[in-house]
């Protein structure tokens, strides 16, 4: 039996598998430029994080319908399932779809109907998390919040994501004031490739929650301080911090100690489809490359439920 867990840090868009790429390309009639799923995976080789998102992006083309959501959300739910995951707090990224002109509302409704079945199915509870791209213009995301109100009732919070250089928390102040008006919870992606100084902002300014990655407060001691001291959740991602050349091995990864500095570590599988190991896998990396023990795994999985936004009842429950 897997160890029960709580995944925190999971783009849906990043679960879409070659197969999976190939089936929905057929299916909608979408040319992808690989001759094959097996040379797609060939092409994951990245040197950084806007190298990754340069082909992320262009595999969603095959995304288009309710349909197609529903069945990636399936299937990342199956796999998730099998590897332990009782609850999933999902981000998805409504501007890479409006911009290919696929409505918000498919992508909402679509992946609804999925998340409508896990408990019965999977057994996972689900939550939504509506992420804006920082690397487009607040304007963007603030009309993505407008367009999302009839949605709200799906969605449970917001985030940030994608191209973080250069692109500050407080670049997005005013929309996560509406969205924190809204009633909606808030996490934001920093310390991914950005400065401490952007997990500061994201704590000061946009006032989140949690912080997703949070890999580069390790540089700025006084912020691990008040990192551990207010218990703010990191959902750190270690496969893809490698894949993306964050850490050069997994080896090298701080995870360890930055359990040891007395941070609230979770461990999350990021973008499993491209990055090598959905979160059962992502365990099982880091307690053979750091040598965490059974009992620091635990602390990661009992985090992942801490942190996660059920309530106390649901909590026991999903444990
Ligand atoms: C992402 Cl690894 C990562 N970082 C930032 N944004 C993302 N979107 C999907 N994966
Ligand atoms: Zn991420």
């Amino acid at each position: 039996m897997p160890l029960p867990k709580a995944e925190l840090h999971l783009h849906i868009e990043g679960t879409l598998e070659p197969e999976l790429a190939f089936a929905l390309a057929a299916r909608n009639g979408v040319e992808l430029p690989f001759a094959d799923a097996e040379a797609l995976r060939h092409a994951y080789l990245f040197k950084d994080l806007q190298s990754f998102l340069d082909l992320y992006y262009g595999l969603m083309a095959v995304l288009r319908t309710e349909e197609d959501f529903a069945d990636l959300a399936d299937a990342y739910l199956e796999r998730a399932a099998a590897q332990g995951v009782r609850h999933a707090e999902i981000f998805f990224d409504p501007q890479a779809h409006t911009a290919r002109g696929v409505p918000i509302g498919t992508v909402v409704e679509g992946l609804a109907r999925s998340l409508d079945r896990a408990e019965e199915r999977h057994g996972v509870s689900t939550r939504l998390i509506m992420c804006f791209l920082r690397d487009e213009p607040a304007e963007s995301a603030l009309a993505t919040l407008e367009a999302a109100k009839p949605y709200l009732h799906r969605i449970t919070g917001v985030g940030l994501d994608s191209a973080e250089t250069g692109h500050p928390p407080s670049k997005f102040r005013a929309v996560y004031e509406a969205a924190a008006a809204l009633g909606l919870r808030r996490v934001a992606h920093a310390g991914e490739e950005g400065p401490p100084a952007y997990i500061r902002e994201a704590l000061d300014v946009l006032g989140v929650e949690r912080i997703d990655h949070g890999l580069r407060c390790m540089e700025d001691a006084e912020l691990v301080t008040r990192l551990a001291g207010e218990r703010i959740p990191l959902t750190l991602c270690p496969l893809s911090n490698v894949r993306l050349r964050a850490v050069d091995v997994l080896e090298d990864h701080p995870l360890a100690r930055m359990m040891e500095a007395g941070l609230m570590c979770t461990v999350n599988s990021d973008d499993p489809a491209y990055f090598g190991g959905y979160v059962g896998d992502t365990f099982h990396a880091v307690h053979e490359a750091l040598g965490l023990e059974d009992e620091q795994l635990r602390e990661l999985a009992r985090n992942s439920f801490l942190a996660s936004f059920l309530d106390d009842d649901e909590e026991r429950r999903a444990r």
